[in-house]
């Protein structure tokens, strides 16, 4: 049964008024890119099996350490994200699957979530679990890390919450469990940091052995923050590393953000990738630091220059690379402070699809001979040609096609939707955001 949040009337409505101008400007595009040997309606129909999860805690307002701001119509629960992140498939056509949080998104009969987001038109992506937060009536705190705490107690209690992760996501029809650990210290000598990565890959281990056949365990390293001297996993080296020791179904994520400043993320990208070891990305932005801003918003260069190996990469997948090749999980991670979060992910997904079509574009046969014949000048310009083509309409034909609008915030606003969820839902309390 279907029970899309938005009418199709008011998309064809919207689209109605749009199309001419959109055929134009298409149709131009397509003649200049024919003039390069590209053929646009190739480029068009690798956009339309292009899709990136959004995160269901996307959903609702985060905040920082300091306060959150909600805004009414907020959702309240995992039923409501779900709404909104069907509004946002349905608009964008690019975000048919959500990466559930637990605890935060527990119920009581996940097979009937699985159903009700079906009838959302929505899938569920990697399952998160979360042990960087005590919940109540826990038995042990993790405020003495997780996976890699003193305590054994608490370390058996992350792992059982790990692999009860991994039993629910089976039920939602999930492949992949994400761990990332708050686990660090905020002072020189507080841990000793050789003890503290052999508890968390004994601990982690554990997790592995409990991951079905075709799942993988997704390794999130973050620099700093919650513990600011050191974490356990830091980089993406200590994350390769852990992977490598845990097995062949363990994999690095890479968040944009939880990386040292000016680190070239594009590197990184192709080192994994190189090692059969990309699993996942988390797509933001950031200015600072985890600043888990809207993606594209600061550096989309970062971004094109990240799917300009991801594209590369897919064309010459690597050993070790999951079934069907070169299949990293794409997914927003962004936490949305003054913003609609569902404006907040349309944005996003539409410029994490521009990077990926621009990319698309590079001319990789003259990039290649640039690179072998060291010349400099044109390889750099294989790259900005293909930078510096404005890839909005055939994305915007692409979505049109799969039934989406034309200009997703445009019709969005027109919906009404935060209005009208303004009226129904509960309103969301103060407080601190997600961090
Ligand atoms: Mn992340």
């Amino acid at each position: 049964m279907s029970n899309l949040p938005i009418s199709a009337d008011l998309i064809a409505e919207h689209n109605a008024v749009r199309t001419d101008a959109l055929e134009d400007d298409y149709a131009a595009l397509g003649r200049k890119l024919a003039r390069t040997g590209v053929d646009i309606a190739a480029v068009k129909a690798r956009l339309a099996d292009f899709s990136v999860a959004v995160p269901s805690w996307g959903a609702g307002r985060g905040g920082t350490r300091f306060a959150k701001f909600p805004i009414p119509g907020e959702p309240t629960n995992i039923h409501e994200k779900l709404a909104d992140c069907a509004v946002i498939n349905q608009l964008s056509q690019m975000t048919p699957r959500v990466s559930p949080h637990f605890p935060w998104d527990k119920v009581s009969d996940f097979a009937g979530l699985r159903e009700e987001a079906a009838s959302l038109g929505l899938g569920f992506d990697a399952v998160n679990s979360n042990t960087f937060q005590d919940q109540p009536g826990q038995a042990h705190s993790y405020s003495t890390g997780s996976l890699s705490s003193t305590i054994e107690a608490t370390r058996q209690q992350a792992v059982e919450h790990n692999i009860e992760c991994i039993e629910i996501g089976r039920q939602l029809g999930s492949t992949d469990l994400t761990v990332w650990v708050g686990d660090g210290t905020n002072f020189p000598g507080q841990q000793d940091f050789v003890r503290s990565l052999d508890r968390y890959l004994d601990a982690a281990s554990q997790v592995y052995a409990a991951l079905p056949d075709d799942w993988q365990m997704l390794l999130e390293h973050k620099m700093f923050e919650p513990a600011f001297y050191s974490t356990v996993i830091s980089d993406w080296g200590s994350s390769i590393l852990a992977a490598q020791e845990l097995g062949p179904k363990a994999k690095c994520l890479v968040d944009l953000g939880h990386h040292a400043p000016n680190m070239n993320i594009e590197q990184i990208v192709a080192r994994l990738h190189r090692f059969g070891k990309l699993g996942g990305f988390h797509f933001n932005d950031s200015k600072y630091g985890d600043d888990d801003l809207d993606s594209g918003s600061i550096n989309p260069h970062q971004l094109f220059l990240v799917f300009n190996e991801l594209v590369e990469a897919e064309a010459n997948p690597r050993a070790n690379e999951r079934e069907g090749g070169f299949n990293p999980s794409y997914m927003i991670d962004q936490s949305h402070n003054v913003t609609d979060p569902i404006e907040s992910m349309l944005s996003s997904a539409e410029a994490i699809a521009q990077c990926f079509a621009k990319a698309v574009l590079v001319d990789r046969e003259a990039l290649h001979e640039a690179q072998a014949s060291n010349d400099t000048m044109m390889a750099f310009q294989a790259l900005r040609r293909a930078y510096n083509v404005d890839v909005s309409p055939i994305i915007a034909k692409a979505r049109a096609e799969a039934g989406g609008a034309i200009d997703v915030l445009a019709a969005y606003r027109k919906s009404g939707w935060r209005q009208r969820k303004a009226q129904e839902r509960k309103a969301v309390g103060l407080g601190a955001g997600i961090v």
